[in-house]
């Protein structure tokens, strides 16, 4: 059997390597953001269920399989299924395996790049904005929202500037290769964006009402806002209908509000209860999906990492501990900054309805603009965002590389090249048509969500049912601190993979098929309308790319030496 070439120097390296690539855009910005969309409080639920059936159960079984192939002499994911479910198609099930972490590559690095823009535009003072339109403004500039091309320009306020060094180091240190570029990064980079975090964290948890004249406007409403598991709402009734108009927080908005309602017999107050949020689907599918994308599974990346691991190394305590640091980090400090500091300067009006990209690159630096010495604070904490960025960044790169080396027996310069010039034209593609963020948009949702379940439902299923889960629990074992409890099996058979095809088959009829819980006419997702009931250009070009990804390589699958025989003592 072939032996890896690569090692982990150590087993801290690779724990901070995992725990890098799971730390990310997602826990700072995605997570506040689907949080308080979803229900804060009893979003948590759902959340706290998807880490134990989504998060732990794949996430070991993951790494697992990874170190068991790799053991076997295959670092790749189309040589992991090829080399443990042993038929002529299975190695073509691993293409998802390179196709997820590549394409999220492709746009994640522009956002890593904004990170940095945003770090140095702070640290040179060039950031001060007094209102949403004027920040809303510089981030359209910025990232070429307006018109397709228009972020090509290289000044130090544009992110084409930014891209090209992002883009770069990503390759120099991948080129270094595991131990020296990836492990060496991640070493410094996890404790100083902690350092970072906690400066920014304490800042922000000791802002109070900065505002006397408008005590709603404070960290503890913002707290509120994110984590209060009942939500108490103003509804307006249209025909026979109840909607929500507005969410009311502290005791100043109840009493305005009470006030309202007691002249307009059109209006209610009403407290949602847990249990009723917790009975919507979409809650469900937020939850589970920000799981996988936070903690990097189903993404095909700890499978390639763990494959460089020996039999000798634990899988089961360092996989816990990459989970927690994931979850520390992003319920701990990324639940605490970003909504409780706008709501603070901002209010609740200012919060409602913000995306991802709205909260990160709209609201917190009108919100650092605001604050003392918010230039430091700032640029603190878009520098943190841009080193967890990195490092995940990083882990999306190193499936393709393996793959190359392992699938056309290449060395490190041509694989480096070779992936570096397929990333640049996906990435080049994706920064090109900046304008709506059409193309990013639509690739995140079709790969960072929608494929992103797929593969991880065909793992669960796979791991347990084919591998066979008995199997998994001993491979696991091995070298383990302790053992994943025996029971704990039952939910990685049955439990996960009845939870995602549920999951999956809400999320495909809710956001491909247009359902509507609520009845009433189909209502379709703004990515169905855009490529079947109004198509757009730019988002058939985005699934366009993944076709012609995916055909490139399966080609290289379908030619390459190491998946034709079948591998021996399995
Ligand atoms: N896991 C990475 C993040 O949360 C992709 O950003």
């Amino acid at each position: 059997m072939k032996k890896p070439g690569e090692k982990w120097s150590s087993q801290l390296g690779v724990i901070l390597a995992v725990a890098g690539s799971a730390v990310g855009i997602g826990n700072y910005l995605r997570f506040p953001g689907q949080a308080a969309q979803y229900g804060g409080g009893a979003f948590m639920i759902a959340y706290f269920v998807s880490l134990v059936v989504i998060g732990l159960s794949i996430g070991w079984a993951e790494w697992t399989i990874g170190r068991y192939a790799g053991q076997h002499g295959f670092n790749s994911v189309p040589g992991v299924f090829h080399a443990f479910m042993r038929q002529r198609w299975s190695k073509y099930i691993g293409l998802l395996g390179l196709i997820i972490p590549l394409v999220i590559y492709m746009y994640y690095v522009i956002i890593e790049s904004w990170c940095l823009g945003y770090a140095i535009n702070f640290l040179l003072g060039n950031m001060h904005f007094t209102t949403a339109a004027e920040s809303g403004s510089f981030f359209g500039a910025f990232a070429g929202a307006g018109t397709n091309g228009s972020a090509l320009k290289f000044g130090l306020q544009d992110a084409a500037v930014y891209l090209t060094v992002v883009f770069l180091i990503n390759f120099v240190l991948i080129y270094r290769g595991l131990a020296k570029g990836i492990e060496v990064f991640c070493n410094y980079a996890m404790p100083t964006l902690l350092v970072l975090s906690v400066i920014v964290l304490v800042r922000v948890l000791t802002l109070g009402t900065p505002d006397p004249s408008l005590p709603d406007n404070s960290i503890n409403n913002g707290l509120g806002f994110m984590w209060n598991p009942t939500k108490t709402v103003v509804e307006r009734q249209v025909g026979a209908e109840w909607q929500i108009e507005r969410e009311v927080l502290g005791e100043n908005a109840v009493r305005t509000a009470t006030a309202e309602v007691s002249t307009d017999p059109a209006l209610r107050i009403r407290e949602i209860g847990v249990i009723e949020q917790l009975r919507k689907p979409q809650l469900w599918l937020a939850a589970a999906g920000q799981i996988f994308f936070t903690l990097s599974v189903g993404f095909g990346v700890i499978i390639t990492y763990a494959s460089y691991l020996s039999q000798k190394d634990d899988i089961v305590l360092s996989s816990l501990t990459a989970t927690t640091a994931n979850e520390f980090s992003e319920v701990g400090m990324g639940g605490l900054i970003a909504l409780p500091a706008g709501v603070a300067f901002l209010g609740m009006a200012g919060m409602v309805g913000q995306s991802t990209f709205g909260l990160g690159f709209h609201v917190l630096p009108l919100v650092f603009s605001k604050m003392p010495a918010g230039w430091l604070f700032g640029f603190c904490f878009f520098f943190l965002l841009f080193l967890a960025a990195m490092a995940s960044s990083l882990s999306m790169l190193q499936p393709g590389i393996a793959f190359l080396e392992e699938a056309l027996q290449i060395g490190r310069k041509q694989s480096v090249a070779l992936l570096g010039g397929l990333t640049a034209m996906g990435c080049g593609f994706v920064f090109y048509f900046s304008q709506d963020l059409k193309a990013l948009d639509t690739l995140d949702f079709w790969v960072g969500t929608f494929l992103i379940f797929v593969f991880g439902t065909i793992q669960s299923i796979t791991f347990t049912w084919i591998f066979g889960v008995d199997r998994l629990l001993k491979e696991s074992d091995k070298g383990a601190a302790f053992s994943i409890p025996r029971w704990f099996g039952l939910v990685m058979k049955y439990v996960s993979p009845a939870f995602l095809l549920v999951i999956l088959t809400l999320w495909i009829l809710i956001d491909v098929f247009g359902f509507n819980f609520a009845g009433g006419a189909p209502k379709f997702s703004s990515y169905i309308q855009d490529l079947f009931i109004k198509p757009n250009t730019v988002a058939w070009l985005s699934i366009v790319l993944v076709f012609v990804l995916g055909a490139f390589l399966s080609l290289l699958i379908a030619k390459a030496p190491a998946y034709r025989s079948k591998p021996k003592g399995f």
